[in-house]
């Protein structure tokens, strides 16, 4: 008897693969929209060149890492040599030549946190900020499309999860919630976790990519074309790893002690970095540890009002997946 309440579960939820993969293949960026960003970029450099020869555009996030949908905006880091000029002065330069360029909407963020250059492109349509120097953002980037490439399920989970943040609104860091880049931590986490794993630790493993950037090395074995099969001793289906997902951070993940840790693979102890108390703004209350940036908690935006939101938010998408009969539908409704 209980050997078929499992197995009706199983079908039951296995029936749900199809819908979610239909999700995620609508939210994929077309070859034309990819080909098009690369233009733009092309342009930006030409001009960027005129005035700093030597200096070269990277594009970084979502549209160089893998998990970026379509419509994304573009996140590009101007590359160029220390020189006596500081970054704010380079910005507002940039900002001047973008602007006679006929480029629109250009604007100068010269005292954010990440300080960049806003604008769009009129004949594309494209939005894109422009950082400064910002070498280890590069560097993560190529962390996670690694990553994306050794399981699709990887890219599955975190779209749907990306896709699930934007329309429950938790996906705005402003309000003290996550970023893109922490929910994709997450599923990378997650995927490490799984019982067998999805995911090897590439931070773990002998390193075939090493960078030192602002004296952190950063180091990790990234022939990932070897690990296609990493993830095959796991047959868990997509609909089952969403649902997982929510239930560990629902009802599994422990808030008061634990920090996830991609760099290793593994949980370790708010105690052990010392994250146990707040300390200015930083209060701990969802632990994601940057995988180079040791000392970065990516949940330190989260605070005692957005924590109860998220975790909320998390009980419900569980709860939907476990109870609902139209999950795809109830678990995307706009907040
Ligand atoms: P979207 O598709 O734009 O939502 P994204 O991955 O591009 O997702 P962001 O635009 O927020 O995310 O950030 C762009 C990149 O900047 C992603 C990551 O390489 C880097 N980044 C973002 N937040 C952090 C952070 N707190 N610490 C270190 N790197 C970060
Ligand atoms: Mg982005």
């Amino acid at each position: 008897r209980n050997n078929r309440r499992v197995l009706e579960y199983h079908s039951d939820i296995e029936r749900l693969n199809a819908p979610f993969l239909a999700i995620y293949e609508s939210l994929i960026p077309t070859e034309e929209e990819k080909a098009k960003q690369k233009r733009l970029l092309t342009s930006l450099e030409k001009l960027v060149n005129k005035e700093w020869p030597s200096a070269r555009l990277f594009l970084y996030g979502s549209c160089a890492n893998s998990f970026g949908v379509s419509n994304s905006d573009i996140d590009v880091c101007l590359e160029i040599e220390d020189s006596d000029i500081s970054k704010s002065e380079i910005l507002l330069k940039l900002a001047d030549m973008l602007h006679s360029d006929n480029l629109q909407n250009v604007q100068a963020l010269t005292r954010a946190r990440v300080p960049i250059v806003k604008l769009m492109d009129p004949d594309t349509g494209i939005s894109c900020d422009i950082c400064i120097n910002n070498v280890l953002a590069v560097v993560n980037t190529k962390l996670l499309r690694d990553y994306a490439q050794i399981d699709a399920r990887l890219r599955q989970l975190a779209f749907i999860v990306k896709h699930w943040a934007k329309k429950r609104r938790v996906n705005e860091t402003y309000q003290g919630t996550l970023s893109s880049y922490a929910y994709v931590l997450m599923c990378i986490h997650f995927l490490q976790t799984r019982k067998p794993a999805i995911l090897p630790c590439l931070q773990e493993m002998h390193a075939t990519y090493t960078v030192t950037v602002d004296d952190i090395e950063c180091a990790y074995f990234d022939r990932v074309e070897d690990l296609r099969d990493f993830g095959s001793r796991n047959i868990e289906s997509i609909a089952q790893l969403v649902w997982a997902f929510f239930d560990y951070w629902a009802y599994r993940h422990d808030y008061a002690n634990a920090v996830i840790s991609v760099r290793t693979g593994s949980i370790i102890s708010k105690r052990a970095k010392d994250w146990t108390r707040r300390i200015g703004n930083d209060r701990h209350l969802i632990c994601i540890e940057d995988p180079f940036e040791v000392s970065h908690d990516l949940g330190r935006v989260v605070d005692k009002h957005s924590i109860k939101t998220l975790r909320e938010e998390f009980e419900r998408a569980a709860h939907i997946m476990q109870f609902d009969p139209d999950p795809c539908v109830k678990l995307f409704e706009p907040y």
